[in-house]
């Protein structure tokens, strides 16, 4: 496509937009400013660069087996800035304690420091993005008898509570030196496979945990704390400590946000759903963008009803500025890079098909009691030429078209994926 189509494309979507109230100029300056935080974890299978090979665990799975993961930093790093340059807009990284830099050393999870990171906090300042962090507190020894925070072995409970500590820490530091607030997500797999008769023990030891970990303050300007429950995990069938009804409480009476990671609900839930609910309770939320398939199998985000009404319900709640968007999906099943591609694409198409929404005749239907007007025009919507909107912002954001993605990435997997083996540690 010439620049000149995709010009003329764009402006005849720009008088169509107009007619329905839509300023598209104004909507693609607000998509850009949303920033996304991509999650390092895709790039080679949520494994991390710890010394210590650790088998993965905590109900988190990763199935397939596709050339070409990161096995070191290095890698990790020309992966994401390939990512990057493939994608328009702002974002952010974030990353997971297990990726720190700590060459060769076995620092456990109890030892890491700020200075494990420095490497990532300069990467981030060189790309131009900011960083998010989130405690590892799975994949570990000390996380396979199913409790972490939570768990009743004062031992291992404070082994976590110590490097939830840190990490905390650290994102403070992150931030301060970025000048951006790193979002501190902590996310623990406790939870029974069978009948656990002492629920509530184990909710006190971590909202305990939880209590001690967050006595330290910071600076909003530099860190903030978010919670993110689940329903069940591999493992955790029966019992999730960290279940929904926990962490929000939790988030209201502590002031911390709640992550919305949508694989983390019945399938009939909709987050989307939830957004203007929990808005009036908690000041910001965390969304972890993902898409379950029958249960939380973290496939990549695509432009679904689920991904669209969360992007919805957050433009039509004026809520862009209490949000912040994360991703969090790992399919080791197909291309990595394109996964991240594909995936972070469709999240911020979600955006721009919420912002290009009429909400304002919508609702003035709606008021009226004129409900077949608001569903025609809704219907009406799903066929304006957003495309080409989508197409010119791309353009102008000097980024590939997504006519173009397909074979960059075929590109970068011949020149770089194919050859890379296997790290033996
Ligand atoms: C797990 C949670 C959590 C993780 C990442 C790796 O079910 O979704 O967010 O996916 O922290
Ligand atoms: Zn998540």
């Amino acid at each position: 496509m010439s620049n000149q189509t995709i010009l003329e494309s764009y402006n005849l979507a720009k008088s169509a937009y107009a007619k329905l109230g839509v300023d598209t100029d104004k909507v693609l300056e607000q998509l850009n400013n949303l920033s996304i935080s991509l999650h390092c974890w895709q790039t080679d299978d949520v494994g991390g660069f710890e010394t210590k090979a650790t088998s993965m665990g905590g109900g988190i799975q990763v199935t397939g087996n596709y050339p070409g993961k990161a096995n070191s930093i290095e890698e990790m790093r020309a992966d994401l800035e390939k990512v990057l340059s493939l994608l328009p807009g702002k974002h952010k990284l974030n990353l997971h304690a297990i990726y720190g830099e700590f060459n060769g050393e076995m620092v456990d999870r109890d030892q890491i420091e700020v200075k494990h990171f420095q490497g990532w906090i300069d990467w981030a300042k060189k790309n131009n993005v900011g960083i998010d962090f989130n405690a590892s507190c799975f994949s570990h020894p000390y996380a396979e008898d199913g409790f972490t925070l939570s768990s009743k072995d004062p031992k291992i409970r404070n082994f976590w509570i110590e490097h939830v500590k840190r990490c905390r820490e650290i994102s403070n530091e992150i931030g301060k030196q970025l000048g951006e607030p790193c979002i501190h997500n902590t996310w623990i797999p406790d939870g029974s496979k069978d009948t656990c008769v002492d629920r509530l023990g184990h909710r006190v030891l971590l909202k305990e945990a939880l209590d001690e970990i967050l006595e330290t303050k910071y600076d909003t300007a530099n860190m903030k704390d978010a919670v993110e429950s689940k329903l069940f995990g591999i493992g955790s069938e029966s019992m999730v400590v960290g279940s929904y009804d926990f962490y929000l409480g939790y988030a209201i009476k502590n002031n911390t946000l709640i992550c919305l990671d949508n694989g983390h609900f019945h399938p009939t839930e909709q987050v989307g759903d939830k957004i203007s609910s929990v808005l009036q309770f908690v000041d910001e939320i965390l969304l972890h963008m993902t898409r379950g398939v029958r249960w939380d199998s973290d496939h990549v985000v695509t432009l679904n009803d689920e991904s669209l009404l969360i992007a919805q319900e957050i433009v039509r709640s004026g809520a862009m500025d209490k949000t912040y968007v994360g991703l969090d999906f790992f399919d080791a099943s197909i291309n990595r890079i394109g996964a991240y591609i594909s995936g972070c694409r469709s999240a911020r198409k979600a955006f721009l098909f919420a912002l290009l929404e009429p909400t304002e005749l919508l609702k003035s239907y709606e008021d009226k009691g004129e409900n077949f007007e608001r569903m025609f025009l809704l219907e009406q919507a799903k066929a304006l030429p957003w495309g080409a909107v989508w197409d010119y912002y791309c353009l102008k954001q000097s980024t590939s078209l997504d006519s173009d993605v397909i074979e960059v990435v075929q590109d970068y997997e011949k020149t770089h994926l194919l050859h890379r083996g296997e790290v033996l540690v």
